[in-house]
């Protein structure tokens, strides 16, 4: 009951901060994207994971009102970068699962974008695979209709949820997550390497960009690489840095 009564008093004083970490294109070495995560800077606790709030902001109905800041803070970002003449960077924010069934999500994304003076193009929206089989044929309108604005779409954690084949065909998605249970032993050429490899095909044959997340060590990128999965993150590249700390990142030329 306090953390509930904390929360809701963090989302009136603007405590919640975003992080960002790199996707990098590991052909270039260059990074090509980002995706913001997000953090209560806790007066007392210091920086909270969103492992330890996210849950209970859905259970207690403040997710809606937590992610309309995480994507003002998003759209600040990326107006702040467009300003300083940085190159356009597409900036991925985590949707929560209650978020589509909302009809009004695009018209309202569009305007957040058009009140930022923003292309739709420069925000991904990553959508985990459970949230979007709980209702596919809800699910494949909101999602055309976001995609028809111009918004990336990314399944994030594929390969962890319920979705079914079938089901992936007919959703519009700009772009594919390999989860990182994948990533973790895929060196090492047993079963998780197989199923990778299986879902990097799946996803170019597709026509969707394939991204993998939780890449830690040159031999996970590596055979990653070689299968053609150029589009990595993960600690390898850069843990989720601060914005400031993400800014000085880029202006060392990466
Ligand atoms: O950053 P970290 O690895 O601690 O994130 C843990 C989980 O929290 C991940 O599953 C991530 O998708 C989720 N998450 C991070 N930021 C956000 C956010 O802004 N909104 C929502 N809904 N989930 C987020
Ligand atoms: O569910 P989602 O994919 O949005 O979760 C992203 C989470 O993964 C973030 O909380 C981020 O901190 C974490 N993460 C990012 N890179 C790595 C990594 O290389 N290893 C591990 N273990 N976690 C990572
Ligand atoms: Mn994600
Ligand atoms: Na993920």
């Amino acid at each position: 009951a306090l953390l509930e009564a904390e929360l809701r008093q963090a989302l009136e004083a603007g405590q919640f901060v975003l992080h960002y970490q790199p996707k990098v294109d590991v052909r270039s070495g260059r990074i090509v994207g980002a995706e913001a995560l997000v953090r209560w800077q806790h007066p007392g606790r210091g920086l909270v994971e969103p492992g330890r709030f996210i849950p209970l902001a859905e259970e207690i109905g403040l997710i809606l009102a937590l992610t309309e800041q995480v994507l003002q803070a998003a759209c600040s970002s990326l107006r702040r970068w467009a300003d300083a003449g940085r190159r356009p960077l597409p900036l991925s924010v985590n949707l929560p699962a209650s978020s589509l069934a909302d009809r009004r999500l695009p018209g309202r994304l569009g305007e957040l974008m058009r009140a930022h003076g923003l292309a739709p193009s420069s925000l991904v929206l990553e959508l985990t695979e459970t949230m979007l089989m709980h209702d596919v044929d809800a699910a494949i309108e909101v999602l055309g209709e976001l995609k028809a604005r111009g918004f990336g779409l990314s399944l994030d954690d594929f390969g962890t949820g319920y979705s079914s084949l079938s089901h992936l065909k007919r959703l519009p998605m700009s772009e594919l997550k390999i989860d990182r249970a994948f990533v973790t032993d895929v060196a090492q050429g047993g079963p998780d390497a197989a199923l990778a490899v299986a879902i990097i095909t799946l996803g170019k044959e597709l026509g969707l960009q394939v991204v993998a997340e939780g890449v830690e060590t040159p031999a996970q990128s590596a055979f990653l690489k070689a299968r053609g999965c150029t589009l990595q993150q993960g600690y390898l590249f850069s843990r989720p840095l601060p914005r400031e700390d993400f800014e000085r990142l880029l202006d060392e030329g990466c």
